[in-house]
This record gives C-alpha cells, structure tokens and sequence, in this order.
C-alpha cells in the first residue's frame, strides 16, 4: 500500500477554533486560530466585509444576505428566487456554499499541490507550490457548479418521497467563469503512467466526522478519463482570486459533473493503478432505493437537466396586467434546445423566448409573458428539452438521498 503524504497542516491558517479540526492543527507549526466567520476574515476576493443584514455561519467567510441566502446547515443556499437580476455568471458573492465541514482560510504562499501513488512514474511524491501552478498555460471556461442534491426537497413536497440530506430547494447551483490550469498537464507534468485508472483529489478541509465516525477529508475517486476530458485547477473566479469559501488557493473544477467532484482547498491526488474508493463514492453519491440496484448505482458522475422560475413559491401577481415571467434552464448533458412553459397547470404548453445562446456547460435564461385573468392559486410550470433530446419528466426517479432532482417544478402563485 502507497503511504498517503502527510497533508500540508501547516498551511491552514486557521480553521472553526476548538473541536476536532483545531486539535488536528495542534503542533509547533500551526499558526494561530482566527474563526472563519463573517466578520473576522477578510475574503480573498477582495469584497469588503459584510455590512447587510443576515446570518453568520461558523465556517462560512464571506457574508451572507437574507436577500441572497437561506441557510442549511453548514451551507448557504443561494437564493433562485432572486437570480431574475443576477447575469449569466453568477457574482461571487452570491454563490452558494457547500462545506462538509468549514472553511479553511490558507495561504497561497505556503501552499502545495502533492501528487502521489502508485500511478505516477517515478513512485515518490510531486509537488507544484502556486507559483509553479500559475507559471503553466492557463485556460478559461465557464462552467457550472451544482450540488447533487439540488432540488432535492422537491422529491418530499412535490412528491411525497422521504430522502435525507440537505434540504436544498433550487438554489445549490451556480455558474463562473473559472481560470486556471488543465489538470491533463499537471498529471504529465507529475509523470502519470500509462497504466492509471484512477485518481482521488483530496480537500484541506477538516475531516468529516458525521454519527461519530470519522470519514477523513473530503475525497472522491475521479476517472483518468474525466480528468484528461476538460477538468481544471482553477486558481480564479469571475476574474478575482477564489473567495475562501470556494476553495482558496486552488480547487478542482469538473464540467458538468455533480458539484461532490470539485474538490475544494486541494492538497493531494492520488494517482493510482487500481480503482480507488471513498465514502462520497460508496455510501453517497449513488442512488439507492427500489428502482436502482441492488447495493446501489455506480457512483454519479454527470449532472441532469432543470428549469426554474426566478420567482418565490407563493409569489403573488395582479390579475388584468402583463407579466414577464423569467427564469433559467440547464442540462448538463448536452446544450438546452428549448424552454416551454405552462401557467394552468400542465394541461397547455407554449415556448418560451430563449435569451442567451444554449452552450455546454451552461445556463440560459428565457422568458414568457404571462397576463392572467382570473383571480386565485395557479400551478406554473417550465420544462426544458435539451438537444440530445433529454426533457424534464413530470417525476423523479425516487432515491433515498434525493440525488438528480430532474423533474418539473411545480410552482405556485396566487394571482390577486
Ligand atoms: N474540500 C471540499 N471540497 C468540496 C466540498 C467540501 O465540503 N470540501 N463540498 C463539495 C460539494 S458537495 C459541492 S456541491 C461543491 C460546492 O462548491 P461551492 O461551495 O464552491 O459552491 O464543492 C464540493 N467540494
Ligand atoms: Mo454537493
């Protein structure tokens, strides 16, 4: 068995003080705590520190506005209802969060990459600090980021279905424009062998420890395959360094794969020649339930395809006027074709106007007027088609950890 490297403990500078993580910085090395909080850090993007009213998250750095965020837990959910204004990128401070655990604030200076196992030529360990990794080719794309649960709540209020997990509605999803290396030619550069199959990105993040026990740090088997398609080390977000909470200095950015692969605060890749494992591969992301198999489904890689409404559940619209309705539709699997939309209830479908040119990778945001008549709750609905032919069916295949909520939102209004 390759002996995993030590990870780079000296380079969190501080993380949630007390409790399991601080006791895991202990040593001569670790420099003093700061909480990661709303109001103690300042974010690597350079946003000033929070003025608006909202919730502090221990473990979450930057601030996080009623008007932008619902908070779960350890995460924020970015608020769908408000993207109407929000642009094709989301800002990053508006992005939603998802921690296991908190967020470390580590600095640049002292980090590094550590390539290592059996899959790499030379056997022993490679290291790149960040300014080796912002010395190679850089490249750009735009790519979204969706957590495989989003929608997930949707299973239980829409369906009837109990599923475990964050309860997020439609906002654990966001798009940036992510600048950084190609992770093809950091495993080159490590000298990867012919024969790897394998690779398991591991975050800086605490371990995560959930019903006592303990799960290590966030990691998760990556394919070559996948690595060597279109997967980066981004180092910038929307042109500014990565904020703290998306993974400062350096995280992985895996197009069109559910968010669990991005991981954040990198510190190692195990390269390997056999298929490696972790939790987030064997107990989550999988489907189980009836309609999978038994002991599970393989381990999710792409995201599905969702459309929404930015409006809040329940909004209320004034009958005898015209309103513009809007929202977003996405697929990860191919380009979306088309948008329709239906405002009694499923029984009459129109198209929607597209207003942005469908791409890989990304959203588009459409639009439909809408001029009710009658006073009382209606029932809307959007569905996209994407070209290759996938369209949002009027149910989910139920799984017990709510994963790839694809279906069409119903979505209530009252028109006063
Ligand atoms: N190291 C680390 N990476 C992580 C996570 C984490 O908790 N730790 N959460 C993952 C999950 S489940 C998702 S959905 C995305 C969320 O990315 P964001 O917080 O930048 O939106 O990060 C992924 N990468
Ligand atoms: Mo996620």
């Amino acid at each position: 068995m390759p002996h995993p490297p030590v990870p780079a403990r000296r380079t969190l500078l501080t993380l949630l003080a007390a409790g399991p993580a601080a006791s895991a910085l202990g040593g001569p090395a670790a420099a003093p705590a700061r909480a990661a909080s709303g109001t103690t850090a300042t974010p690597a993007s350079g946003t000033t520190a929070p003025t608006a009213p909202g919730v502090t998250v221990p473990g979450i750095v930057k601030a996080l506005p009623a008007e932008h965020f619902t908070v779960r837990g350890t995460n924020a959910e970015a608020r769908f209802d408000a993207f109407g204004d929000a642009g094709l990128l989301t800002p990053n401070d508006r992005f939603f969060v998802r921690n296991h655990t908190t967020t470390p604030v580590l600095d640049a200076a002292d980090w590094r990459l550590t390539l290592w196992g059996d899959g790499l030529h030379g056997r022993g360990p490679v290291h790149f600090s960040y300014g080796q990794l912002r010395d190679l080719p850089s490249v750009t794309r735009t790519a979204l980021i969706e957590c495989a649960g989003n929608g997930r709540s949707l299973y239980t209020s829409q369906q009837g279905e109990p599923v475990t997990g964050t309860s997020w509605t439609l906002g654990a999803v966001g798009a940036a424009r992510w600048r950084g290396v190609r992770l093809s030619d950091v495993l080159h550069r490590a000298g990867i062998a012919r024969d790897a199959v394998a690779l398991q990105p591991r975050g800086l993040d605490a371990p995560y420890v959930s019903g006592g026990v303990d799960h290590g740090r966030v990691r998760r088997p990556l394919p070559v395959a996948k690595a060597f398609d279109d997967v980066i080390l981004a180092y910038e977000m929307n042109g500014e360094p990565l904020p703290y909470d998306h993974g400062y200095p350096v995280r992985l950015v895996v197009p069109s794969w559910v968010g669990i692969a991005s991981i954040k605060w990198l510190g190692d890749i195990e390269v390997s020649t056999r298929p490696l494992t972790s939790p987030w591969s064997t107990d989550w992301y999988r489907l189980f339930g009836p309609a999978h198999p038994e002991g599970g489904s393989e381990p999710i890689g792409r995201q599905t395809l969702k459309s929404a409404f930015h409006l809040p559940f329940g909004a209320a619209l004034e009958a005898g006027r015209t309103h513009r309705l809007t929202g977003r539709a996405w697929s990860a699997l191919a380009p979306v074709r088309s948008v329709e939309v239906s405002t009694d209830g499923g029984a009459r479908w129109r198209p929607a106007r597209l207003l942005d040119t469908p791409r890989r990778n990304g959203w588009v945001r459409w639009s439909a007027p809408w001029r009710p008549h009658r006073t009382g709750p209606v029932t809307l609905l959007s569905r996209t088609t994407d070209t290759a032919g996938n369209t949002q069916p009027e149910r989910a295949v139920h799984n017990t950890q709510g994963y790839l909520f694809n279906a069409v939102v119903r979505h209530p209004v009252t028109v006063a």
